[in-house]
């Protein structure tokens, strides 16, 4: 641990992959780890355009518990130390493939992550751009919550699931990447141009993923080639295939919550008074 400290001290240019095993601390169960979601579905099937193609309501129900989840929840100390560093290192930039909102709350300066799956705070139309944020679509989540509450079946039915105000013919669905479907090409691009914006990366933080979603885990080999040195935290042992980690990379097995805040403290020092920001700020920060 100590060498990884100094060696981040001496590292201007840092990079950040942070996946679910993030917010497992605050409460939020993972994409596969044992409290993983709706053990009745394969989490990922109800992840696809094809399930809400083919039960809207029932997509809409595992969003609604997901969104209500991570309303309750609070950022950690994994969250508020990586939102300090990025106040104290420029050139932190930091890859989120979490939709749960918390580092936008821990305060996380929003020029310094980037969000590659979505919000599951906003809402769009399955079939025109139209984007649906704060208190509007705080009324249809609340229009959908009613609907459930009342179905005699206690599942969301198709029809109540409301159509597009814009265009009138599209169905209304998370804001949320699913699986099958493209990245946002600004947020690539402006990743690719920070990348690439100099000759080397120092150092590459890989928090809490099983790094089996592309092309998000790409970005790992990406610092590499940047010459990156990388530092993976997980709380399952060590899968010496997995990462292909190098004699001068470092595994820490542990909880986010504790090793983050550990590893990055001398870059950090003490987190001064920490500021929380609410849900309903997410989005102007989005
Ligand atoms: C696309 C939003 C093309 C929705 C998500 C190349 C190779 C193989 C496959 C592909 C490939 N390229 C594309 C694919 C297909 C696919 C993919 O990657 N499939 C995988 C599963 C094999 N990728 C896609 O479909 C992507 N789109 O490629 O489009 C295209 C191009 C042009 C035009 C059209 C199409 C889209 C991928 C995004 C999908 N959306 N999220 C939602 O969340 O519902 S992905 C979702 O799952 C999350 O966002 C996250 O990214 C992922 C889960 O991964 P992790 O975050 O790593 O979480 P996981 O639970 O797996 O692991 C948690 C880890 O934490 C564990 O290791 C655990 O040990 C650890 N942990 C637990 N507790 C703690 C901890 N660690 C520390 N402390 C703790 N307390």
């Amino acid at each position: 641990m100590s060498d990884f400290q100094i060696h981040l001290t001496e590292s201007p240019r840092i990079l950040a992959l942070l996946g679910a095993g993030l917010s497992a601390p605050s409460g939020l169960p993972t994409f596969r780890g044992a409290g993983g979601l709706w053990w009745m579905h394969d989490a990922k099937q109800l992840s696809t355009p094809q399930a809400f193609d083919e039960n809207p309501g029932l997509v809409w129900e595992f969003y609604l518990e997901r969104r209500a989840a991570a309303k309750e929840a609070r950022p950690n100390a994994a969250h508020f130390a990586l939102a300090e560093l990025a106040r104290r290192v420029p050139e932190f930039n930091a890859i989120s493939m979490n939709i749960d909102g918390l580092s936008e709350r821990a305060g996380h300066p929003p020029a310094q992550i980037s969000f590659l799956h979505g919000n599951l705070f906003s809402i769009r139309c399955t079939t025109c751009p139209h984007t649906i944020h704060d208190e509007a679509a705080e009324a249809i989540i609340a229009a959908l919550t009613t609907a459930l509450a009342h179905s005699s079946t206690s599942n969301l039915s198709a029809a109540s699931v409301p159509t597009c105000p814009a265009c009138h013919t599209g169905l209304l669905r998370p804001g949320v990447v699913w699986f099958g479907e493209a990245l946002p090409s600004a947020t690539l691009a402006s990743l690719y141009a920070w990348i690439e914006a100099a000759p080397s990366i120092d150092t590459m933080l890989v928090i809490g993923t099983s790094a089996e979603v592309y092309p998000a885990t790409a970005y790992i080999e990406a610092a590499r080639k940047k010459l990156a040195r990388v530092a993976v935290v997980n709380i399952e042992q060590e899968d010496p295939g997995l990462l292909g980690l190098e004699e001068q990379d470092w595994y820490f097995q542990g909880d986010a919550g504790d090793l983050v805040p550990e590893m990055l403290k001398k870059v950090v020092e003490e987190l001064g008074n920490v500021e929380l920001i609410d849900v309903k700020k997410i989005t102007e920060v989005i």
